[in-house]
């Protein structure tokens, strides 16, 4: 099918959006905010209320922004995504050119699924994982002395890590007894000899991932733990798990107690849903804990193709990131969850954001003249309000801010302190943020005064439970991605963090140069590269 893929700046919505935001909407005017408002600017779904009434913006910028929507065919491209399209390319150069199908990862239940045969390898995978669950709880799969495994080890980078690190860390509170994981990502060795510290390797599962099978840090760290549990006298052959694409060099299950396939249809910082994150998941929340999950998430994934902006949430979040990136001018956006268990998952944001739509050249191949993806940062609340809350409300720059809250804790283990609960005060914080950088607040003196005026989204729901953090994800994986087709930018590729990889392999060439020859120079293979080694007192 030929899609619709034109340029933001072509799309006439535009033209009205500029004129709206010569004028946008005044959140500190007197009488600018109140319970119509909030009432009316709240769009729900799949357990969360994305409430909007704190951004700037009124029914004309809501119905520019529809057309916008619509002028970009986005919630179409989004439909034929799911069915299969070829979206990763970049069409007369060459490119990646793959199908983009991380939500088939989850329509698996479903009688007709979108794509039956991505599906299907989905399903494919879950039995399997579901069959290595049972025989770990069934005392089929023990340690050489018979003991049931405690531990796993998930080694992993970038979108083998960092989805399912913070999906792990947010629902911690419904792990299985007596089952822990730990993460090693980094190639600083210190990352790696901080975890092996304290663990019982002989109960302890490594779960290696890699789609690609090739990864520098995750091969070394999978060869110095391979050779932690040599050195404690253990068969790794008992111990360690492979997640990696099929055919990859790490597709070899002779070496593995058991292997996962993700496939080259699912892009890393999508992949959280697939094995990647599947059998860590499985591991520590059992099984029907990680369809949960993928409940949740397939559930946004429905709403996301709804036409009508006002009632689908991860679009309302794209346009109004577009309304304050490309016509208020906003440069970066912040989220910033009022929950502890949400500790990573701006980290995760930051990835699967940036390194989706921090682009310039369109899927034609040509330089877009508009900014595209925003610099997305933040940490949970209220501990950013002790550290960089004032550049949010006196600084220069104005931060749109989405806020993730959660009416009830996870644990329920709260305690009354001057008439209220923690949780009562944690939430209390968070509205109180949001009606802050609205309201602003006039003073005489000018080092206390609040422009006000300055943008917010609070997206709340009742409690964090798999169902909902599989729903979170699935509607910050749509925001971005429906902001790419708007932008009209590839969203799956990631040419940009090559030339830093290939360069690295050179210097560690020179390493291993003069590790080998003490006279080797570096000067024939690459000067600017030993020069700077030289300088920085690596040599
Ligand atoms: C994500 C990126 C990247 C990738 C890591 C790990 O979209 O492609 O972060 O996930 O580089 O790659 P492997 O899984 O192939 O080791």
């Amino acid at each position: 099918m030929t899609l619709d893929m034109k340029n933001l700046d072509l799309l006439p919505a535009c033209n009205r959006l500029r004129e709206l935001a010569k004028r946008p909407y005044e959140l500190s005017r007197p009488g600018a905010l109140g319970r119509d408002r909030f009432l009316s600017f709240i769009c729900s779904g799949a357990g969360f209320d994305v409430l909007y009434g704190t951004q700037q913006v009124d029914e004309s910028v809501m119905d520019a922004l529809q057309k916008l929507a619509d002028e970009s065919g986005v919630t179409g491209q989004f439909k034929v995504m799911k069915q299969g399209e070829v979206m990763n390319r970049i069409h007369g150069f060459d490119s990646e050119n793959r199908k983009v199908l991380h939500t088939a990862t989850r329509d698996v239940f479903d009688e007709s699924p979108c794509n039956m045969e991505a599906s299907g390898q989905a399903k494919n995978e879950l039995a399997k994982l579901k069959d290595f669950l049972k025989d770990l709880d069934d005392g089929k799969i023990t340690n050489s002395d018979g003991e049931a495994f405690t531990d796993m080890i998930h080694v992993g980078i970038g979108g083998s890590d960092l989805g399912p690190r913070a999906i792990y860390l947010a629902l911690a509170v419904v792990r299985r007894p007596g089952r822990r994981v730990c993460f090693i990502s980094n190639v600083d060795p210190d990352d790696a000899a901080a975890v092996l510290q304290g663990l019982d390797l002989r109960k302890t599962l490594v779960n290696v991932v890699s789609k690609s099978g090739t990864t520098l840090e995750t091969l070394t760290n999978e060869e110095l733990v391979r050779s932690a549990f040599v050195k404690a006298g253990l068969d790794p052959g008992r111990h360690f798990l492979a997640v990696t694409g099929q055919g990859s060099p790490m597709d070899n299950p002779e070496k593995y107690l058991r292997s996962f396939y993700m496939f080259d249809y699912i892009g890393g910082r999508y992949s959280s849903t697939s094995m990647v994150g599947g059998v860590m998941l499985g591991f520590a929340l059992g099984y029907d804990g990680f369809v949960d999950l993928l409940q949740g998430a397939d559930d946004m994934d429905k709403l996301a193709e709804e036409k009508d902006i006002r009632n689908n949430p991860p679009l309302i979040l794209a346009l109004l990131g577009i309304w304050n990136h490309n016509f208020l001018g906003y440069e970066t956006v912040a989220v910033l969850p009022y929950s502890q268990a949400l500790i990573r998952f701006t980290a995760h944001l930051q990835q699967c954001d940036m390194e989706s739509n921090g682009k310039s050249c369109n899927r034609q191949g040509r330089a877009v003249e508009y900014s595209t993806g925003p610099i997305l940062w933040g940490e949970p609340g209220t501990n950013g309000q002790h550290a960089f809350y004032q550049l949010i409300h006196q600084g220069t720059a104005t931060v749109p801010v989405e806020f993730i809250g959660f009416r009830k804790s996870q644990y329920d283990d709260d305690i009354l302190i001057k008439g209220t609960i923690s949780q009562e005060k944690l939430n209390a914080n968070l509205l109180a943020q949001s009606l802050a950088l609205a309201v602003g607040k006039e003073s005489d003196n000018p080092n206390q005064r609040f422009s006000g005026n300055r943008p917010s989204t609070v997206i709340m729901a009742e409690r964090l439970t798999p169902y909902r953090m599989g729903a979170l994800l699935a509607m910050y994986e749509a925001k971005i991605v429906f902001q790419g087709f708007i932008w009209n930018i590839n969203s799956f590729d990631q040419e940009g963090v090559q030339l830093g990889k290939v360069l690295a392999n050179r210097l560690l060439d020179h390493y291993s140069g003069r590790r080998q020859d003490a006279k080797y120079s570096g000067e024939s293979k690459d000067s600017l590269g030993w020069a700077f080694m030289e300088a920085a007192g690596m040599l």
